[in-house]
C-alpha cells in the first residue's frame, strides 16, 4: 500500500516577498501553491493508494477565502483522482473555544466521497483500492474536546486557557499521530504526552532543530507507520527501526530559521505488515540566503556590504535575502 504525508502546508504565511502585480496574490502564496501542486503530482504520478495529511493547513483556524480556494483546489485533483484524503487538524486548524469548528472541517461538512475530517481520537477504516486502511488518528489536542471524551473525563485540568504566552506553551499539547493501528488506546495516550515534552522545546526552538528520538519506539511497533504535522523539519523519530515515526516537514519555508531545511512531502510504501519503507521528497522551494558581513574598522561599509553581496552573487536569483550587517 502507497501512502503520500504531508503537512504544515501553512498558506497564508506571507513572509518576505511582494505582491505579484500579474495575479493580485502574495508570491508567498504563489510559491505556497506551487510547493503544494508539487506535492499532488507526486502522489498523482506514484499513484499512491492514500494521501494522509497531518494538520496546518493554514496560518491560523480562519483563513481567507483566497487561501481556502487554492488549498482546495488542489485537494480537489486527489479526489478526482479517487485518492482518498485523510486529514487531521493541527494547531494552527483548531479555534480554542468549544464549539466552533476547525479550519479543515469544511472538507468533511461537504460530505465529498474520498475525503476524510478526523477531529477525534477514534480508530477508523479509510476504504482505498489497494483494501482497507486503518487510521488512528491524533488530531491536535484541545481542552474542551479532550473533556468532551469519556476516555479523558476528569483526567484534563479544567485550568482555563489565558492569553499568557507562557501558560499558552505550556498547554500546547502533542503532534498528530495518524497510522494504520490496531493498538489500544492507552499507547496512544502515552504517544501523545511523550510529543507534547519535545513539542514545547521544538516551539522555543522555532521548530528548527530535530526532536529527540522517540521514547515509546517499541510500543509503536502496532502501526505500520505514524505520520506526524507539527514540527517542520523533516526527521525519522525512529530510525533504522520499524515502524517509521516521521515528520514529513513542512512544504515551504516559513522564515529563516528554516533555512537549510529540506522541505518536502513523504512517499510510504507499505510493503507487508510491520514492514513500510519511506522516500522523502522535496518540493521546488524558493530559496533563502543569508549575507553576513563584518565591518572591519578604517572599512568602507558601502564598499564592504557590495564586495559581500557580490560573493553570494548565485545564491540570489529568486531568493528570499536577508542582510545581516
Ligand atoms: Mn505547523
Amino acid at each position: 500500500m502507497k501512502l503520500l504525508h504531508f503537512a504544515d502546508t501553512h498558506l497564508g504565511m506571507e513572509n518576505y516577498w511582494r505582491v505579484n502585480p500579474q495575479t493580485g496574490l502574495h508570491s508567498r502564496f504563489e510559491d505556497g501553491l506551487k510547493c503544494l501542486s508539487f506535492i499532488v503530482d507526486t502522489a498523482l504520478e506514484h499513484e499512491v493508494d492514500a494521501a494522509i495529511f497531518a494538520g496546518d493547513a493554514y496560518r491560523t483556524c480562519d483563513p481567507n477565502p483566497t487561501h481556502q480556494h487554492g488549498f482546495a483546489t488542489q485537494m480537489r485533483r486527489l479526489r478526482d483522482a479517487s485518492i482518498p484524503l485523510v486529514m487531521v487538524p493541527g494547531n494552527h486548524d483548531m479555534p480554542v473555544s468549544f464549539g466552533r469548528k476547525s479550519a479543515i472541517d469544511i472538507f468533511g461538512a461537504l460530505g465529498t466521497q474520498g475525503v476524510f475530517v478526523f477531529t477525534r481520537r477514534q480508530i477508523e477504516t479509510v476504504p482505498t483500492k489497494a483494501g482497507p486502511l486503518q487510521v488512528a488518528p491524533f488530531p491536535w489536542p484541545v481542552r474542551s474536546n479532550l473533556m468532551a471524551q469519556d476516555e479523558f473525563r476528569g483526567r484534563v485540568k479544567k485550568k482555563s486557557r489565558t492569553k499568557s504566552k507562557a501558560r499558552r506553551r505550556r498547554h500546547r499539547g502533542a503532534g498528530r499521530v495518524a497510522g494504520r493501528h490496531p493498538a489500544r488506546h492507552p499507547h496512544r495516550a502515552r504517544h501523545g504526552r511523550q510529543s507534547r515534552d519535545f513539542g514545547k522545546r521544538i516551539l522555543r526552538r522555532h521548530h528548527a532543530r530535530p526532536a529527540p528520538p522517540c521514547r515509546h519506539a517499541g510500543q509503536c511497533a502496532r502501526f505500520d507507520y505514524v505520520a506526524l504535522g507539527h514540527v517542520h523539519k523533516f526527521q525519522d523519530l525512529n530510525k533504522g527501526a520499524q515502524p517509521p515515526v516521521v515528520y514529513s516537514g513542512s512544504m515551504d519555508r516559513i522564515n529563516f530559521g528554516e533555512e537549510r531545511d529540506r522541505k518536502g512531502c513523504v512517499l510510504v510504501d507499505i510493503l507487508q505488515k510491520g514492514h513500510a519503507s519511506y522516500e522523502f521528497i522535496p518540493t521546488p522551494t524558493r530559496p533563502f540566503t543569508t549575507i553576513r558581513c563584518d565591518i572591519e574598522a578604517g572599512e568602507e561599509p558601502t564598499l564592504a556590504l557590495l564586495q559581500a553581496i557580490d560573493r553570494k552573487s548565485e545564491q540570489l536569483v529568486g531568493a528570499v535575502v536577508r542582510v545581516v550587517l
